[in-house]
């Protein structure tokens, strides 16, 4: 017998965690976290620890395959490619090249090459109908960094913060939401050192029970709630002067905005007591490095722009950015992140620069082209109509909003292609589905995950950490799969068009555009190394360099030097701006509607969405783990609600919004708000399968409208605190 062990990244999400595999015989049998890596200390989740059996799940498909007189057959991927690139090309001369849309999906973002050659294939065939789960996820961050602008010096980082804002997130479950790689360990420590934290969620969550102060407010409240918190942090005098006058614009128009918003009225409908909105501003204002992380839930809930932008008005008028003298240590391995200057860069536009949309005056922003309308791109006739759609690694039918409109765009389209190791909800209506490698079989590396931090404060690494991964695994035997930027390649070989990548290791857009390689078509396919030394062109450490040295395929801390931040240049033109005449206008619009619900007594529960630990959206569903820990897909309710309407925990319920009804079963579930229930979204079935409560759950997509109550920047519409009536199931 023999045994060995390998380190790997797993992609399952964008955590992208340092772990080890066990091999006995040349065979993958656990995986497992690494107590040595300098990032993640050990940390590993349940679907980390289930991916020597995800390569071989039974639903995982060997081949492509595609749809022929109804049936699917097993399909070689090259064959694929160059039928679907003979059809794209017809249907861009009839239609032109918008008639062709990409969707990028999770799966896309956490696999850069095939993120970067996806990319460079709309290029090539100039379309610009580029979509990403950016805008139904939380698309207020992009808009905020440009309404807004960026601390160019960044934020503090976890181990330096003495206080913590978490709304609408839960870091110890979604990873994501400001805690860092390891993010239990991070906040003991940090809990243990004397940070105080205060979350702000309808629901008791993992994070919520760590909590100092936990307002458990009712959903789709959260810009009044915080524009109440400015206000008494300005009134109370705990604001930063100095930095408000040299650093930010705005000051003014934001205390008259905010005047509205006092405890008496914000707590008359945010669930919460004046008591509570007036110690969580107390407490906040105490803090002297802090940060604000809001997530999806509040993204999702009505006014996600003006959450994200309130919260980090509130860093900027507490001053909690780094400042000139003080180091940063995160300089980056992969990625360029901003210059280590004290300074705002500036506010921008957040739209019109980019693609308009042909439907109900939505563009292109700095979140992307609004994926909350790319259904309706694709059913709306005329010049411009989207005729093919490629999916790379997302599901929508059971991600994107407003499912049974999702369901006839699907239908409509002439080409749908999925590249997904599954048989999704989607892949089931497409005509190829495109068969990848997978983790274990793919070269990677940590920059997806260091890329993020540039978004969110407590993203990404705290410091200089890297890792690089090899492929561990062969192919299954038998199996034909291909690795999909290959496939980009050759569409692109039978179109004679080449390939032009941009570098994906800056933030700024220019400086990737300007680290360019063209793959040439009428070359053989550039070898792995060569194609992520395109993908990472300037990075500070260079792909190559960091290969040689083999403890960065363990993961490791890259040898840099920390900057120290540099005082505003005195022509420095950046401020920040907090009071952007955009949303001041919401500030009033809100002040004048709060509390106003005319479907309220029709509709009188809230759905929100929340997080499994064992499922990521509409993966993993499969794993035996999380079958064994929650074999349904609940609606989880509170036990005084359930009492009211008659039902026992584990009875079937109907959930029914203006849109729609779906069928789930009930959990019984104390640490959700009162009159709200959270239901996991990625679950369900198509609007034309039978339902199926017990084993597929609902979809949550299905309650929601894609064109009502949406932003008018984004698209992105409610998706969470979505108003619904419960009732039992006979
Ligand atoms: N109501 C409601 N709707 C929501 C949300 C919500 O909270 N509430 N959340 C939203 C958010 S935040 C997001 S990000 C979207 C998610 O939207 P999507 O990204 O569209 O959906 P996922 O379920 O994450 O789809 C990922 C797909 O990638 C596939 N996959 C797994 N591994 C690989 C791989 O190695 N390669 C490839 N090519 N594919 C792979 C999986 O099988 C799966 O089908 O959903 C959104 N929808
Ligand atoms: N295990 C696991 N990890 C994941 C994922 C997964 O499916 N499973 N998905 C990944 C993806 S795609 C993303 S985008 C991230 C998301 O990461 P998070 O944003 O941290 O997502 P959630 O854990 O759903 O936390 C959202 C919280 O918002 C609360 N909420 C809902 N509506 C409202 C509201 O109106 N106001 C307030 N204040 N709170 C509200 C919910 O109760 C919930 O606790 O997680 C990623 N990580
Ligand atoms: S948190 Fe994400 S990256 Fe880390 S082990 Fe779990 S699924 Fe994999
Ligand atoms: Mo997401």
């Amino acid at each position: 017998m023999s045994l060995e062990q390998k380190h790997v990244i797993c992609r399952a999400c964008h955590a992208q965690c340092g772990l080890i595999v066990d091999f006995k015989d040349g065979k993958p049998v656990a995986t497992h976290g690494n107590k040595d890596n300098p990032a993640y200390a050990g940390f590993s989740c349940s679907k980390g620890r289930d991916l020597q059996n995800y390569h071989s799940y039974p639903s995982r498909l060997k081949h492509s395959l595609k749809k022929s007189s109804g049936e699917y057959v097993d399909y070689e991927w090259k064959t694929a490619a160059k039928e679907m690139a003979k059809k794209i090309e017809l249907i861009i001369s009839e239609h032109g090249p918008d008639s062709v849309a990409l969707y990028i999906g999770t799966f896309g973002y956490n696999t850069f090459p095939s993120h970067a050659f996806a990319l460079a294939f709309m290029k090539a065939i100039k379309s610009q109908m580029i979509f990403t789960s950016v805008t139904i996820d939380q698309p207020g961050k992009a808009i905020t960094a440009a309404l807004h602008g960026i601390w160019l010096a960044g934020g503090y980082r976890h181990k330096e913060w003495d206080g913590l804002l978490v709304m609408g997130s839960n870091p110890l479950v979604s990873m994501l939401g400001g805690v860092g790689a390891n993010p239990a360990k991070n906040l003991h420590e940090a809990k243990k050192r004397g940070m105080k934290l205060i979350v702000i969620d309808p629901r008791v969550t993992e994070t919520a029970k760590q909590a100092d102060l936990h307002l458990q407010c009712n959903p789709g409240y959260d810009g009044e709630i915080l524009a109440c918190i400015i206000r008494t942090i300005i009134q109370e005098d705990y604001h930063d002067k100095d930095f408000i006058k040299k650093e930010t614009k705005g000051f003014s128009d934001l205390v008259k905005a905010v005047q509205p918003f006092t405890p008496k009225k914000v707590a008359e409908f945010a669930g919460v007591t004046e008591e509570e909105l007036v110690e969580a501003a107390r407490l906040y204002g105490s803090f002297k490095k802090a940060d604000i992380s809001l997530g999806t839930g509040p993204n999702m809930s009505g006014a996600g722009n003006l959450s994200e932008y309130l919260g980090k008005v509130i860093m900027s008028l507490m001053g909690h950015w780094r400042r000139e003298g003080e180091l940063k240590e995160n300089v980056g391995v992969f990625v360029n992140g901003f210059p280590p200057i004290a300074a705002g860069s500036g506010s921008t536009p957040a739209t019109g620069f980019g693609k308009k949309l042909r439907v109900r005056d939505l563009e292109e922003s700095t979140a992307g082209l609004p994926t909350g309308a790319l259904a309706d791109e694709i059913l709306t006739p005329g010049k411009g109509q989207v005729k093919a759609l490629l999916v790379l690694g997302g599901n929508p039918m059971l991600a994107w909003p407003d499912q049974i409109k999702t369901f006839k765009a699907m239908k409509k389209l002439e080409l749908l292609a999925c590249f997904d190791p599954r048989k999704t909800k989607t892949g089931i209506l497409s005509d190829y589905i495109i068969a990848p490698k997978i983790h274990y079989e793919r070269y990677s590396t940590s920059a997806p995950n260091e890329l993020l931090g540039n978004f969110g404060n407590g993203w990404g690494y705290e410091d200089t950490y890297g890792q690089i991964c090899d492929p561990i695994l062969d192919v299954p035997e038998g199996s034909n799969l291909c690795e999909e930027q290959e496939f980009f390649y050759e569409m692109a070989k039978e179109l004679g068009l080449n390939l032009t990548i941009n570098s994906m290791a800056f933030v700024d857009p220019n400086a990737a555009s300007q680290n360019q390689t063209i793959i040439k078509t009428d070359e053989p396919f550039p070898d792995p190394i060569s194609i992520w030394e395109a993908i990472l062109k300037g990075s500070p450490v260079s792909y190559t360099e960091a290969r040689k040295d083999l403890n960065s395929f363990k993961g490791k801390r890259f040898d840099r030097e920390p900057d120290t931040i540099q005082k505003r240049p005195d022509d420095w033109p950046g401020y920040l701006n907090i009071g952007h005449p955009i949303m001041i206008s919401k500030l009033k619009e809100i002040a004048l509607t709060f509390g106003s619900s005319p479907i309220a007594d029709a509709f009188p529960f809230r759905l929100i969405s929340r997080r499994l630990k064992d499922a990521l959206n509409s993966a993993w569903h499969e794993s035996s783990s999380l079958k064994k820990r929650l074999p349904h897909h609940p609606a989880y309710i509170n036990p005084s609600d359930m009492l009211q309407l008659g039902i026992n925990d584990g009875d079937l319920v109907e959930i029914t919004s203006e849109r729609s009804s779906i069928k789930c079963k009930s959990y019984s579930a104390s640490d959700v708000k009162v009159g709200c229930l959270a239901v996991p979204h990625g679950w369900g079935t198509n609007p034309d399968e039978e339902d199926d409560p017990i084993n597929s759950g609902g979809n949550t997509g299905r309650l929601s409208f894609n064109d009502k109550n949406f932003d008018p920047i984004t698209g992105i519409p409610i998706m969470s605190a979505i108003p619904v009536k419960l009732s039992k199931l006979n």
